[in-house]
């Protein structure tokens, strides 16, 4: 029998690979979706699989729909994907950040706990988990202690400590895949990657004169959102519950992002890339890098996206969505 899961978040950039990559494994794939008061877009990633996943309106704030649908499919795996995942946005929401997702993640344990303590889970939690602290080799990894610098930041790490805290009080198998950034065609137009692709086009195509961003000397750790799912699947699959890192070890920064970008359509971006403070966050996260030796060594996982192949991919796929008639 096909094994089932549940994704909340599917319609979002992971939840849409995720549930491409568990479709194509043979798993029976659930889903749900925010009611918006615009359709149009809202399950455009899942087009592609649209016909082969079962999909309901639900919200990870919301218990009883969690539990009707927890209840009925009893999943198997249950990934727990949903979250307001824009980090700048969480200072101007920070109530309602933290209650989808620290409180969201709460709920989910819950109904699992009372309806399915036999799933297995998974927890979306983020290397912003760790804010500015960063071990002296320069990495960052699961021993590395948390200091938040956000709003998304904290609600994760409380997030990240339930699904300890359920693990260890009631034997859930529960889990933490700690993912640094992952970056896609898929991503929204308000991420930095997406931002500076876009506009670099357009500046191309004469549509646009100048790029307004924030701070352009932060640096992450930029992987392909394809080669994480393939992560979080694996976390499930793992002899115990545990929290793994997933990430390239390798860290760029925004103003590298843009120099290559720029490159890559013969222009240079220090002519065209203007700061405008308006895009500064009220506190920093100046750099992350992962050290995923834990994920390679016990799940055997490893990136196959690099950096300049992830900004490649997304402006091929930009270029043709934004081709001048
Ligand atoms: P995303 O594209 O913003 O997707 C998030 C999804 O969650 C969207 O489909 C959204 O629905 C849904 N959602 C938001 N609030 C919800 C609620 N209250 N109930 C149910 N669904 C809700 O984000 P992503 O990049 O795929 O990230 C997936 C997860 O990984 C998030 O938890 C994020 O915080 C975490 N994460 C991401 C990264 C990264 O670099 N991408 C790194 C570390 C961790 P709408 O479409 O209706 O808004
Ligand atoms: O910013 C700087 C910004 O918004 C990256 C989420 O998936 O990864 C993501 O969070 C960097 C930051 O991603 C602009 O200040 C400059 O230093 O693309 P971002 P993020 O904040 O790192 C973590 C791991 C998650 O968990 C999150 O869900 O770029 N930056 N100028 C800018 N960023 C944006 N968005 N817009 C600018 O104009």
């Amino acid at each position: 029998m096909a094994k089932k899961a549940f994704i909340t978040g599917i319609a979002g950039q992971d939840g849409s690979y995720l549930a491409e990559y568990l479709l194509s494994l043979g798993y029976e794939v659930h889903g749900i979706i925010r009611r918006n008061s615009v359709t149009e877009h809202q399950q455009s990633r899942l087009e592609k699989i649209a016909p082969h996943v079962h999909d309901v309106y639900g919200d990870v704030l919301d218990v009883g729909s969690l539990t009707k649908i927890i209840f009925q499919i009893k999943p198997d795996e249950i990934y727990n994907i949903a979250a307001q995942s824009h980090v700048r946005i969480s200072f101007d929401v920070p109530q309602y950040t933290v209650m989808t997702n620290a409180l969201g993640v709460l709920n989910v344990l819950e109904v699992i706990r009372q309806n399915s303590p036999q799933s297995k889970m998974y927890q979306a939690s983020s290397s912003e988990m760790f804010g500015n602290s960063i071990d002296s080799d320069g990495y960052q990894r699961e021993t590395t202690p948390m200091q938040p610098t956000s709003p998304y930041g904290c609600a994760k790490v409380f997030g990240y400590n339930i699904v300890h805290n359920y693990r260890k009080s009631y034997g859930l198998f529960a889990s933490n895949g700690i993912l640094f950034n992952h970056e896609s065609p898929r991503r929204a137009a308000n991420f930095v990657s997406t931002k500076i692709i876009k506009a670099a086009i357009r500046i191309k195509q004469g549509q646009q004169k100048t790029l307004e961003l924030g701070e352009l000397d932060s640096k992450r750790d930029w992987g392909h959102s394809r080669d994480y799912v393939r992560a979080m699947h694996a976390i499930l699959q793992h002899s115990v519950a545990d929290d793994f890192v997933i990430a390239t070890g390798e860290s760029h920064s925004v103003r590298e992002f843009c120099q290559v970008a720029f490159n890559m359509l013969g222009l240079n971006y220090e002519e065209y890339v203007w700061i405008n403070p308006k895009f500064f966050r009220p506190e920093e996260l100046m750099v992350l890098r992962g050290d995923a030796t834990k994920a390679r060594k016990q799940l055997g996982w490893e990136p196959v996206v690099t950096f300049t192949k992830l900004i490649e991919e997304m402006m091929d796929e930009f270029l043709r969505e934004m081709k001048v008639a």
